[in-house]
């Protein structure tokens, strides 16, 4: 039997682990979500810390999440994804189109940071209530203008080949991707995203295309799906959604 992958990730909220867990699910890949685990089994939050901290064996990670498989300790959630899709084929076959499909959720990653700044524009280290002045001023900048234009440069993806996917072999990792990135800011800007994606039919559509794979819809029926949180990357303040 396959050695089962092993995730690092901070067990209490979906965050970036979630990227990996949703590749993981479709895939059928056995693995050990290590954080979720009890401390008994070596699990929880020491565990994951231990790779933050610098205090873990193996090839050095800035910071989680973290895929372990035998030797391979990789991070980076785009570089996971992308490692997972090549594997389990989820990712075109080509190099090229392994590499177009890399890129998209590259900048998954990057609407992932623009939306975790909006409630932490300062210091991620610093609370929320902290800077708040700066958060009140940043998110309608990123609600108006940045939302609508990801959304948009998906649907012009989608577009561009007529497919149901984002590449057009099929599904890929970066599917996966985009679908968490739209569970989140619907659940964060519920008002903005809504707005957003009047106009972006396909995205819509792609997004529950996902929902309803057999795979992704137990997964997301099952405990081992993390809920958005208040501790996240996703998080809702009504105050910085638009009016
Ligand atoms: N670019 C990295 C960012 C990783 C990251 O920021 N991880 C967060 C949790 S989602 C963390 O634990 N950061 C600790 C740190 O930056 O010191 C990725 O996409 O995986």
């Amino acid at each position: 039997m396959a050695t089962p992958y092993e995730l690092y990730y901070w067990p209490n909220i979906p965050g970036r682990g979630e990227f990996v867990r949703l590749v993981l699910e479709e895939a059928a890949a056995p693995y050990r979500d290590v954080g979720r685990l009890p401390a008994e089994e070596g699990g929880g939050t020491p565990a994951v810390a231990k790779y933050w901290a610098a205090q873990a064996e193996g090839h050095p990670v800035f910071a989680p999440p973290v895929l372990k498989h035998d030797a391979l300790v990789l991070s980076q959630t785009a570089a996971i994804c992308h490692f997972l899709g090549c594997r389990h084929d989820l990712a075109p076959r080509d190099a090229a189109g392994q590499a177009l499909t890399l890129a998209l959720q590259l900048t998954i990653a990057d609407l992932v940071v623009e939306a975790h700044d909006t409630h932490h524009p300062i210091s991620a280290w610093l609370y929320y209530e902290d800077q708040q002045d700066e958060a009140r001023r940043r998110a309608p900048h990123f609600v108006t203008e940045r939302i609508p234009r990801f959304l948009q440069y998906f649907e012009r993806v989608l577009t561009h080949h007529g497919g149901d996917f984002l590449v057009a072999e099929g599904l890929s990792h970066a599917d996966l991707g985009l679908f968490q990135a739209l569970e989140g800011l619907d659940h964060a800007f519920p008002r903005s995203f809504a707005k957003a994606s009047r106009a972006t039919p396909r995205v819509v559509a792609l997004r529950e295309r996902v929902r309803e794979r057999p795979r992704i819809a137990a997964y997301l029926a099952s405990e081992r799906r993390v809920p958005f949180n208040q501790e996240g990357i996703f998080r809702r303040y009504p105050e910085l959604d638009a009016d």
